[in-house]
């Protein structure tokens, strides 16, 4: 008896200190990286697509000042000089008020936070006008001084944690987050973030952070703010950015135990398959049997920011919006299946790795432009505009929890599942055609594929799929078609 209400008190106490729920709003699903865009560009997104499109969230680049470097890479804004919310993105008002439009519209914020180190040198001045010298860890708009940083020592040894948590990450002056004033400070400007009303945070580098140091970080955040109509008690999701491809000392379940951890492997492995260096058949024990963590302590992805440009563990399997048929087909399959939190890269188009994104003068950064199709220009990719992408997350939304049932395959590339008797995925990644007759578990009637078209009023922009009252449906994806997919569900029925 004692022992039992022990455990549950263990386990409440675990719980207490855990903030793996997503706080999406019910019904909705799927997060949107909106890499480099402006505040007052995502509360538009907010209202015009993202909300009614479906999303349940986004991440923003970091919202903190960061280092003015030359040419303006995307990377500067990983080179902290303050706590102030001032970048090329907005300013604090601009911010708040995006927050608060996205809550309004029914999708959470969540921001890409900055803490394990500083800027390195060279990054002099902010992007909200504060000075600093990297060189003498002086970052007085904090204030931090260098009582406040690790020794300087350079990253050269993954085998070693200590090297990876004590010492620079390229060049990028290490905080110690076991001192109390580094701990203050990080944990004020978290839980400013989340009166604000964001509803959790990316923890960048997580990696190279002891997790005792972040188990007593995220023992002190704030509940989420309730006037953004989050349940009272809410505590912020994090999601930790740990690459564990294996083989290196330190393991992503050092983390999980903390929130969920950003899983490379899924992007790995779902770039492998797609690219056809595994058969679409192994997809059927999809999830923990591939070494991924837990669903719920899973942030799942098919590219992300560092990744599609090489940066960080970027393989040359990843897939990106250069690929775009093998990207929509990863991307398919992961908003079709249920393991993990999908979130979908939103990207600008570069040729060079180091590009910031677009601007009108070299640095002001550009808004996006809209054509009728849904789909951006103006140098934004927008892969979360894309059909065969936002009819994914629609439909996920519609399928729910329902159990992933009648899974077929051919015995090498094509496959086929259920997801109860909601929603029905087929791909086809031979290079000869799928035809056959499969079990959709849905009811009796005809369908709007979502890869190839809308549902528009009573007809179908695509191609129609009708199903039998036995459940079955002849499926055809010819192998040169445009798109590897069919995806029909109950909201999509003609
Ligand atoms: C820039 C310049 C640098 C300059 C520096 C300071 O590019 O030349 O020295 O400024 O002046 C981003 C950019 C950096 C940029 C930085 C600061 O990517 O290029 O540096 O901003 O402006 C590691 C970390 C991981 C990190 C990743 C990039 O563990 O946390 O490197 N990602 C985050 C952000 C990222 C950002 C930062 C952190 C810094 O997402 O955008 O950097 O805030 C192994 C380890 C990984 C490690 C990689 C790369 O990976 O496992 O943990 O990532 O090495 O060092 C196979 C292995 C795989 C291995 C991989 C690469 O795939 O399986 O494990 O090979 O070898």
């Amino acid at each position: 008896m004692f022992l039992i209400k022990g455990l549950a008190c263990l386990a409440l106490l675990a719980l207490s200190h855990a903030q793996f729920a997503t706080n999406y709003q019910s019904g909705r699903n799927g997060m949107v990286h909106l890499f480099e865009w402006k505040w007052d560009d995502i509360a538009a997104e907010c209202e015009n697509f993202l909300g009614p499109y479906g999303y349940a969230g986004l991440q923003v680049s970091p919202v903190n000042e960061n280092a003015v470097i030359g040419n303006r890479p995307w990377w500067e804004r990983y080179q902290p000089i303050s706590y102030k919310l001032n970048t090329r993105s907005g300013n604090e008002e601009q911010f708040a008020n995006m927050v608060r439009r996205c809550n309004n519209v029914g999708v959470r914020t969540y921001v890409d936070v900055v803490f394990n180190h500083m800027a390195a040198n060279g990054g002099t001045t902010g992007t909200g006008g504060s000075n600093a010298d990297p060189s003498s860890k002086s970052f007085p708009a904090v204030p931090f001084s260098s009582l406040d940083f690790n020794p300087t020592c350079a990253i050269t040894n993954y085998a070693d944690p200590t090297n990876v948590r004590n010492c620079e990450l390229v060049g990028l002056r290490d905080l110690n987050q076991g001192n109390s004033w580094v701990r203050d400070k990080i944990v004020d400007f978290l839980n400013h973030l989340t009166d604000l009303g964001v509803a959790g945070f990316r923890v960048d580098a997580a990696k190279h952070m002891w997790p005792g140091d972040l188990e007593a970080i995220y023992g002190r955040l704030n509940n989420l703010n309730t006037n953004h109509g989050f349940s009272s008690g809410a505590k912020p999701y994090i999601f930790q950015e740990v690459i564990d491809l294996g083989g290196e000392a330190i393991s992503k379940s050092e983390y999980t135990g903390l929130g969920a951890i950003t899983e490379f492997r899924h992007s790995d492995s779902i770039g492998k398959v797609f690219r056809g260096k595994d058969q679409l058949r192994y997809l059927t024990n999809w999830g923990t049997s591939w070494g991924f963590a837990a669903s719920d302590r899973s942030l799942v992805f098919v590219d992300n920011h560092d990744n599609q440009r090489g940066h960080g563990a970027g393989g040359a399997d990843v897939l990106t919006y250069k690929v775009p048929k093998q990207y929509k087909m990863a991307s398919a399959f992961m908003l079709a299946h249920p393991f993990g939190t999908p979130r979908i890269m939103s990207s600008f188009a570069f040729d060079d790795t180091d590009q910031g994104p677009p601007t009108t003068d070299g640095h002001n950064i550009a808004s996006p432009q809209f054509n009728s199709d849904n789909s951006c220009s103006g140098g934004w990719v927008c892969e979360h505009r894309w059909r065969q992408i936002y009819n994914m997350v629609a439909f996920r939304n519609a399928v729910g929890d329902a159990q992933l049932q009648n899974w077929w395959d051919n015995g090498s590339n094509q496959i086929s599942f259920s997801r109860g008797s909601q929603g029905f995925v087929a791909f086809n990644n031979d290079n000869y055609d799928l035809n056959s007759s499969l079990q959709t578990g849905l009811s009796a009637g005809t369908y709007c594929d979502v890869i190839s078209g809308t549902k528009s009023g009573s007809g179908c922009t695509g191609k129609t799929i009708t199903v039998g009252s036995d459940g079955r449906a002849n499926i055809y994806i010819g192998s040169s078609e445009e798109d590897g997919v069919v995806a029909i569900h109950v909201n999509a029925k003609l």
